[in-house]
């Protein structure tokens, strides 16, 4: 299963293709369009979330509510679209009066991008390269997403800091996989304590105050994964790798961890890895979750834990100086319209990086045209699994 993706952040609409979806799964347009709403929250937001009501039209690939296993078309519409219809057309000559933007924005890709691309205008690439390019990614995991719950797979993420205001947890790899998911949506932050996210709403005011922009780190936690999705034998296999390359593709990602992560250079072996006992029922488990669900580039079985690190957005109304691309003087950066802070929405984005990689892995291992063969093949597995103990 793969997509590509299209689509301008002022542009007309969204668009992805996805194939490889297995038949019979079954599709619902509200579960995607709830995953859209929670990519959209959080406070610290800027004025652009109050034009867009992402909503997902399927255009291909489903019939009565489950896929044909034909390519699945999404389509998100930009609803700010209709106040840049002349500066954004598809054809025609520029406006006599369009101001083309000429100072990069240093922690963008602005600057490269012109260079790449031989632009003399920033638009032509931050129009692709803003994060709106990421509601579309939601839409199309969301087919991941059906895929997984109906494996018996649950994904969530929950914001653990903001600009240093960070939640207390004792034990955080054991305590990442005990959430309620609801608690977690209750908060404005996405983070699961009341007095936590009061100080991060705090913290935000103050950058916003000062003109300046906020990151933060973020968890995603998977519950239910089956042991040895993913692989050893080669190099590209690991799912270490393709689960850090999906959350690293995230605008702003700076950082990536599993598990303990950079602790484990701290510590010596006892305390890094988890020790494998046998439980009757279960199989094989560890004691402790160290590893964050993955050893050898393949999943335990235990919960999958990965954290990573937001820097901040780029955008700022007291902005950092740059050069001007047409003068080659000195300039201060572009300011526009934006979010102070955007890190409960990343999560979100990394929940649908992080299931479109695990479905895959179900795939490659379970693969099959529909369903029905993909679960037949699961539950040998499972029972395999079970009596290798014997
Ligand atoms: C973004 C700038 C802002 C954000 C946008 C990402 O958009 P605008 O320039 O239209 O105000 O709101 O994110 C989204 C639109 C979104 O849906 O996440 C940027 O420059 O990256």
């Amino acid at each position: 299963m793969q997509y590509v993706s299209a689509g301008e952040s002022h542009g007309p609409a969204l668009t992805a293709i996805v194939s490889g979806v297995p038949a019979g799964l079954t599709i619902s347009e509200k579960n995607i369009n709830s995953d859209l709403a929670r990519r959209q929250g959080g406070y610290g937001r800027g004025g652009r979330q109050k034009i867009e009501k992402d909503r997902v039209q399927i255009l291909s690939g489903v019939r009565f509510g489950k896929t044909l296993g034909t390519p699945v078309t999404l389509m998100i519409q930009n609803d700010d679209w209709v106040n840049w219809t002349d500066r954004m057309a598809v054809f025609g000559d520029a406006p006599q009066d369009l101001v083309r933007e000429v100072t990069p924005r240093p922690g963008h890709a602005d600057l490269l991008g012109v260079l790449k691309n031989d632009m003399d205008d920033c638009r032509n690439i931050l129009e692709r390269s803003s994060a709106r390019e990421t509601a579309i990614r939601v839409a199309a995991s969301g087919i991941a997403r059906e895929f997984l719950a109906e494996v018996g797979v649950g994904i969530y993420s929950y914001v653990n800091c903001i600009g240093g205001v960070t939640l207390d947890e004792e034990d955080p790899i054991r305590d990442a996989a005990d959430y309620r998911p609801l608690a977690i949506e209750m908060s404005e932050l996405r983070c699961p304590d009341e007095a936590t996210t009061e100080a991060m709403k705090a913290r935000i005011d103050e950058a916003r105050e000062s003109g300046q922009s906020l990151g933060g780190t973020f968890r995603v936690v998977v519950n239910g994964l089956l042991p040895t999705l993913g692989g050893f034998e080669e190099s590209r296999e690991r799912l270490t790798s393709k689960l850090g390359g999906a959350v690293f593709s995230i605008p702003a990602i700076k950082g990536v961890e599993f598990g303990i992560g950079f602790q484990n250079a701290k510590v010596m072996g006892r305390e890094a890895h988890d020790e494998i006992y046998l439980d009757k029922k279960k199989g094989f488990l560890r004691s402790t979750n160290r590893a964050g669900g993955l050893e050898g580039g393949m999943t335990t079985g235990m919960p999958l834990v990965i954290t990573a690190a937001m820097k901040p957005i780029p955008t700022q109304i007291d902005p950092l100086n740059t050069v001007n691309i047409d003068t080659l003087e000195v300039a201060k950066a572009s300011t526009e319209r934006s979010d102070v802070c955007a890190v409960p929405a990343a999560a979100v984005v990394a929940e649908a990086e992080v299931a479109f990689v695990l479905a895959q892995a179900y795939l490659d291992k379970f693969g099959g045209d529909n369903m029905t063969d993909i679960k037949a093949n699961i539950e040998a597995f499972k029972k395999r699994i079970k009596t290798m103990s014997r």
